[in-house]
């Protein structure tokens, strides 16, 4: 074998020292073609084999701001070695690492030579050397190159890794910029730019570096996608210039030494501390992070932002509900009776108006939010509760997505299935994928506070605990099912970016968030529009036959034939305690007749009719006809199983001055009652995803396979608890 090394590495870590190791004297100087920087080869011929090996110039980045950086990376990119040896000084390990980092993104196979190992072990540093390799997912091998320790095993490992194959490293940069290099990825790719001699990757992000060498290799190469590309960064620039106050370059640099951190962090060292860089955050994290301290800290910090969300977005809230409660009363005089009034007002404006209605419980939710991740604590949460995702077969990046659909309170499935794209594992990502619809998302929310208001206002917030825990409880448990059956597989170590903290902006903070609540807002115009349109034909049509509704027609004229039009009109209009008994009485009987067409009308519209039919067997979990046609309709958005409820139990209801709200109806209603209300609460939490939050499982699952799944399997589960809960509960509580 004789095979391509180079050894690469900082100046001083000791590469000419482990070079002249060994290569002995079998070797040569000269200089790299056209430059005057030194170029050292020789050859090594072990046990393990033979191999070329050339000196890389000692660099501390890879960027092209100096001669030796362009040297080394044109090196590694022109002669495409097979291996780098990374020489990294054990005793100065965050500073060496942030090139190793680097090399990985290059993706070319990286062998680590920890070297310095008797430094290190004089200034009581502790490496745990496998449990570094396993985070980097490269080989580590121990060496004191002035001595020739390590020599023979690290020649050994070379020898044995040098033609695996190796997944490059893809940090995340944060949400704007992953966003924008997933782009230019695209971009690249499909024009096939600089293709030949860099990773589509790395050329965007060194597009995002404004590394003026590659820019103007793009130039030449094709102007015209190259003009795309600079128009890409352009925007990310102006946009994280405008929200975090600072370059993308900043951002890739502490990123880069986030993710070391991490790595760092992970016990791989006993003693470390950074004296240049991370010194504030790194006293802030050793109480933030710390064992006993840090999930207390956490539990405090998601309460705060659970009670700031709930407590300011009140009062907007009702103001919101006036206002959609006035738009309808000026529709309801607007319009003359019938079909068209019943679509605005049904159909639309209840059915949007009440998702809008949450607009500033999410804006709230949003902007604490948006303060925990720019100020880089959201990150800290994530790594703390890593431990216990990986017990479950997640990961310690699923934490950020199940928060974001609502891990906390009140998020939504549809990001938080985005914010999986951070998982790097196809099958962890998957986990995620499936699990996060679980999380109580904010269109969940108004049906439990509809249950827990109707039959457990003794104990509001206990009940609201419990289903929160419930949520998440099932989430994690589903995960570890599924990883050990269908997605099985190992887990692979977390490393997530831990950048230092920063201050945010205001505007940054404002930006994010009103990016978040559009999305919100564009859901309610679109998607909820057209859901509440097709329910609302659903439950209206086809409306009863012509026999029937004469039927009712001739019960009311048996009541009031005889009546003068005077009578008649005072019993329609007058308040019920200004009414004689009689005309009480026929009042009511004339109500009754209304409701029970409506009725009909309704248990006859296709809605019903699907709903009837599927009563056989809900009827085993407390679920009527009714019910389930909330619950269909909650396939489209789960806001509508309030509005559907809603239509469903006042539809031709008999208002009396006692039950007004749906809540009190429900309480009324026949075949309701706690145990009911509960077993509703644990199907709502499991059933399928709503529509959009599937379309977008099948998108980054990359199969409809996976979104069909979640649908039939998650339903399946639903019914299964429900079932189980409200047939031992039926039992336990005779
Ligand atoms: C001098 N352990 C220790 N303790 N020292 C090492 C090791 C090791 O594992 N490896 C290298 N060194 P270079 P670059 C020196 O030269 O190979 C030492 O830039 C000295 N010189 O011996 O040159 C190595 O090629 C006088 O130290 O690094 C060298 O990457 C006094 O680290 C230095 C003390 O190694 C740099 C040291 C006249």
């Amino acid at each position: 074998m004789n095979t391509a090394i180079v050894l690469a590495g900082n100046p001083n870590s000791g590469k000419t020292t482990l070079f002249n190791e060994l290569t002995g004297s079998r070797q040569h100087v000269g200089n790299y073609p056209g430059v005057t920087v030194e170029k050292k080869q020789g050859i090594c011929v072990s046990d393990s084999g033979k191999f070329n090996i050339v000196d890389l110039p000692g660099t501390y980045s890879l960027t092209a701001y100096s001669l030796e950086e362009v040297v080394a990376r044109d090196f590694l990119v022109n002669e495409k070695p097979s291996m780098i040896v990374n020489i990294v000084d054990a005793s100065n390990l965050e500073r060496n690492l942030y090139l190793s980092v680097q090399f990985m993104e290059m993706g070319i196979p990286v062998t680590i030579a920890l070297n310095m190992m008797d430094v290190a072990e004089k200034r009581g540093i502790k490496i745990d050397i496998e449990k570094l390799s396993e985070l980097l997912n490269v080989p580590v091998v121990p060496t004191v190159a002035r001595s020739g320790e390590g020599k023979k095993e690290l020649l050994k490992t070379i020898a044995s890794t040098v033609n695996g194959n190796v997944e490059p490293l893809t940090i995340s940069y944060g949400r704007d910029m992953d966003t924008a290099l997933d782009e230019m990825e695209e971009i690249i790719q499909s024009s096939a730019f600089l293709t030949e001699k860099y990773r589509a990757r790395w050329t965007a992000v060194k597009y995002l570096e404004n590394d003026s060498q590659v820019i103007e290799s793009g130039q030449k190469e094709n102007r015209k996608v190259a003009l795309q590309l600079e128009k890409i960064v352009e925007k990310v620039r102006r946009h994280l210039l405008a929200t975090l106050d600072t370059h993308p370059e900043n951002i890739i640099a502490d990123q880069r030494y986030g993710f070391i951190n991490a790595v760092l962090k992970q016990n791989v060292i006993s003693y470390f501390q950074d004296k240049n860089r991370l010194l504030l955050s790194d006293k802030i994290d050793k109480v933030v992070t710390n064992r006993f301290l840090g999930p207390i800290i956490m539990v405090a910090i998601l309460m705060g932002l659970y009670k700031f969300t709930f407590t300011y977005s009140e009062i907007p809230v009702g103001w919101f509900e006036s206002f959609f409660g006035w738009v309808g009363s000026v529709a309801d005089s607007a319009l003359p009776d019938g079909l068209l009034k019943s679509l605005v007002i049904s159909g639309i404006i209840d059915g949007v108006g009440g998702v809008l209605g949450f607009v500033p419980l999410i804006l709230f939710m949003f902007l604490g939010i948006s303060f925990l991740e720019d100020s880089g604590y959201l990150a800290r949460m994530a790594f703390m509760l890593d431990r216990v995702f990986r017990m479950f077969g997640l990961h310690g990046s699923s934490v950020m997505a199940f928060i974001v659909s609502g891990g906390i309170a009140g998020g939504c499935a549809v990001p938080g299935v985005m914010a999986a794209r951070t998982l790097k594992s196809p099958k962890e990502r998957l986990a995620t994928l499936l699990t996060v619809p679980f999380m109580n998302c904010g269109a969940k929310l108004p049906v439990f506070a509809l249950l827990v208001a109707a039959f457990f206002s003794e104990n509001k917030a206990t009940v609201m605990l419990l289903i929160t825990l419930i949520s998440w409880m099932g989430a994690l448990l589903v995960a570890r099912v599924l990883r050990s059956t269908i997605i099985k597989g190992e887990s692979t170590p977390f490393v997530m970016e831990l950048p230092p903290y920063r201050m945010p902006t205001i505007k940054g903070i404002l930006i994010h968030t009103w990016e978040r609540t559009w999305q919100y807002i564009k859901k309610a115009g679109t998607v909820i529009l057209g859901v509440s349109i097709i329910l609302w034909a659903m439950m209206t049509f086809p409306g009863l036959p012509e026999t029937k509704v004469q039927e009712f027609e001739n019960q009311r004229l048996s009541i009031v034939s005889g009546m003068s039009a005077q009578v008649l009109s005072e019993i329609e209009t007058l308040e019920e305690k200004k009414l004689s008994a009689k005309a009480l009485d026929i009042k009511e009987s004339l109500a009754q007749i209304n409701f029970d067409e409506a009725h009909a009308g309704l248990k006859n519209s296709i809605a019903g009719r699907i709903g009837s039919s599927l009563e056989g067997i809900t009827k085993f979990a407390g679920f009527d006809w009714r019910t389930n046609i909330a619950l269909v309709g909650g396939f489209a958005a789960k806001e509508v199983v309030v509005s559907t409820l809603g239509t469903a139990y006042s539809i031709g209801e008999i208002d009396s001055e006692e039950i007004t709200s749906l809540s009190d109806r429900l309480k009324e209603a026949e075949g309701w009652g706690p145990l009911t209300a509960f077993s509703l609460i644990i199907f709502t939490i499991f059933y399928a995803p709503c529509f959009v939050t599937v379309v977008c499982i099948a998108k980054e699952a990359g199969s409809w396979k996976w979104a069909a799944f979640s649908v039939v399997f998650n339903t399946a589960l639903a019914f299964g608890l429900s079932v189980i809960f409200y047939q031992v509960g039926s039992i336990v509580l005779i």
